[in-house]
């Protein structure tokens, strides 16, 4: 970790940040002010938001990897991947309709989510050890929102504003990994009937299960592991479609049933 931002630093971007997320306004990227922050930086805010959210009575549930496919890391300018944590407040439930009230810029994402049986831990996790380790998999939509202005970051930034994590929803068929082979299952995204965008699941890494396993080996170096019945998003397998109220969304999954989400 190589974490450059003193503590004083740390809390008041900590705090910024968080007022932009509970109170839904744009905000400068943080490298306008601290041009040589780091990503470690970014983890290091990062997890003091995580810890506010928990004293607040937040319950963490899992984790996210964000920008885990080549068509999110174009569309975003950046080449690495990242994580985020994930909240039961950020949970709606499947078919019901989801308020974008509070949100800045809502985008959606199809994302192959993973819920675990054992416990996984880094360095050297490999997809092999999260596909062990996974009771099983169910289709996601992520619900991002950027907290900078234009959605425009560097990776510094979008780090600590938690990956633009926002809302999620679960639903579908979840169904046990043996029975599946992952990386080709297709997926199609629609919004007012309109198909959007498609893709197969392989678009994450190669396989889910890799993002899963990259997100396990951050976690290692955050001093952090993934204990057993987290929830896991792995990454969105298309690129983010942007939403607003009014809208119908659907994910169809090849084999897993489809998510849908009407937006008010
Ligand atoms: O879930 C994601 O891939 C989002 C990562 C952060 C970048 C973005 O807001 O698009
Ligand atoms: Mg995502």
């Amino acid at each position: 970790m190589t974490v450059t931002l003193n503590a004083e630093a740390i809390t008041r971007l900590t705090e910024r940040v968080e007022g932009a997320q509970t109170r839904g306004h744009a905000i400068p990227r943080l490298t306008e002010e601290y041009p040589a922050m780091t990503i470690d930086d970014g983890y290091a805010v990062q997890s003091a938001l995580r810890a506010r959210y928990l004293a607040k009575g937040h319950k963490l549930i899992g984790w996210k990897a964000g920008l885990t496919s080549k068509a999110k890391m174009i569309q975003m300018g950046v080449d690495v991947p990242s994580i985020g944590f994930l909240t039961d407040r950020m949970a709606r439930p499947e078919g019901t309709e989801v308020s974008v009230k509070g949100l800045i810029h809502p985008r959606v994402e199809c994302e192959v989510a993973f819920v675990t049986a054992k416990n996984l831990s880094g360095p050297g996790c490999t997809a092999a050890d999260v596909l062990a380790a996974t009771d099983f998999v169910l289709p996601a939509i992520e619900i991002i929102d950027s907290r900078f202005s234009g959605f425009k970051f560097d990776l510094e930034s979008v780090v600590a504003d938690n990956g633009s994590a926002a809302l999620f929803v679960g639903g579908g068929r979840p169904r046990r990994v043996a029975d599946l082979d992952l990386p080709t299952i297709g997926v199609v995204m629609e919004k007012n009937g309109e198909m959007l965008a498609f893709a197969a699941a392989a678009a994450v890494l190669g396989h889910p299960a890799e993002a899963v396993a990259m997100l396990v080996n951050i976690l290692h170096d955050l001093g952090e592991s993934l204990p057993a019945g987290s929830f896991v998003l792995s990454g969105g397998i298309t690129e983010a479609i942007p939403v607003k109220p009014g809208d119908n969304v659907i994910a169809r999954y090849q084999g897993l049933g489809s998510v849908s989400v009407r937006f008010v």
